[in-house]
């Protein structure tokens, strides 16, 4: 069905898209089972996709840590944290399969590498300093770019970004919290936090995605509603929500170059390594083999629970047929 709909999708200047433009235009949520464009359909699939995978997969550099917290507490908070995930996936799949695509169908495309996940989930997870790092300032940027897309014009994935909103700030506060403790403890706990901010910096920069003028999908994304920024403009607002952050911790950002710029009334900083960003989305980042052989293990482990709920459903729809007749 998915192969179907992309076959089918081009550019559209009919009566239906016209229609359907003005209904974008006038802050209308689309729903399901209205009328669409396929490049709207398309392009909903991949982003909300990709968004589901990028929770799956992120619960894999985290769950590295539940077993070595550092206390009962601190467990408990990233067990809590990591099974937000998990729902944030099961959410996002949900919003996926109401245009025709099914979970296994995105599953299997995640699998074989025909669909991304974000580039962040790439990079290992060295310390428990790095669990606080990924809270501040992985949870801070996704949610810098979510709670914009609680306004996005499809019914199904705004709703699920108003849900998924409330628990990440709960995410970010615990990385920061836990970078707190760490920056105000022992001068070697210290290190680790800066440690960690130093390595994470620039990989959450690149959450945000490629620059403007280099981004393929922004300007009609935006037109449809389905971005409600740009990625500089996400990028831009994050550093200047983090820097004062980082500052409160006693932290350096690793950036030579950052400096306010009280003209633009942010600050100025240096872009990440654009080469490297696009090597990790091409499946060459440090963790990225790492990562899709951990998923293809636990696909091919849980077949025998898929097959058995196939095998059981199927045997209480005869039942109930055979009731019935
Ligand atoms: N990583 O035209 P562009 C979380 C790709 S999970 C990988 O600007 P677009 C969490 C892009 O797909 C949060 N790929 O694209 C979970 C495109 O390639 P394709 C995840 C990236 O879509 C667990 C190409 O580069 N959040 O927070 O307009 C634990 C050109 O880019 C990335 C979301 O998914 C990247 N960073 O804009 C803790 C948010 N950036 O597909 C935390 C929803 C770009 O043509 N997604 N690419 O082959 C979005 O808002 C947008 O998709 C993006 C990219 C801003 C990410």
């Amino acid at each position: 069905m998915y192969a179907q709909m992309v076959k089918s999708e081009n550019a559209d200047d009919s009566a239906e898209a016209q229609a359907f433009q003005a209904r974008i235009d006038a802050g209308e949520k689309i729903e399901p089972k209205e009328w669409m464009p396929a490049g709207y359909r398309k392009t909903l699939i991949r982003q909300i996709g990709q968004h589901a995978h990028s929770e799956i997969v992120g619960q894999l550099p985290e769950g590295n840590w539940i077993t070595r917290a550092p206390t009962l507490e601190r467990k408990a908070i990233l067990l809590a944290k990591v099974q937000d995930e998990a729902g944030h996936g099961l959410y996002l799949y949900c919003a996926a399969e109401t245009l025709g695509v099914t979970r296994d169908e995105l599953t299997e495309m995640l699998l074989d590498g025909r669909m991304k996940y974000s580039s962040i989930f790439n990079y290992p997870t060295l310390t428990w300093a790095d669990m606080g790092a990924v809270g501040w300032l992985v949870d801070g940027a996704a949610i810098m770019n979510q709670v914009p897309l609680q306004r996005t014009s499809y019914g199904p994935y705004s709703r699920a970004m108003i849900r998924i909103c409330k628990e990440e700030s709960f995410h970010q506060r615990q990385g920061y919290d836990i970078m707190m403790k760490m920056a105000k403890g022992t001068e070697q706990q210290k290190q680790m936090a800066q440690n960690a901010l130093n390595r994470f910096w620039f990989p959450s920069l690149m959450m945000f995605g490629p620059s403007d003028k280099d981004s393929v999908h922004s300007a009609q994304s935006m037109a449809w509603k389905i971005k409600m920024n740009t990625n500089d403009e996400l990028r831009q607002k994050f550093v200047d929500q983090t820097v004062p952050q980082a500052e409160y911790l006693g932290l350096t950002v690793p950036d030579k170059t950052l400096s306010w710029n009280e003209e633009k009334g942010g600050y100025d900083f240096a872009e990440p390594d654009w080469d490297e960003f696009f090597q990790v989305i091409k499946g060459n980042g440090p963790c990225n083999s790492e990562r899709l052989a951990a998923r293809n293990k636990a696909w091919d482990e849980g077949r025998w629970v898929r097959e058995g709920l196939m095998a059981h459903a199927a045997k209480k729809s005869t039942a109930q047929r055979m009731a019935a007749e």
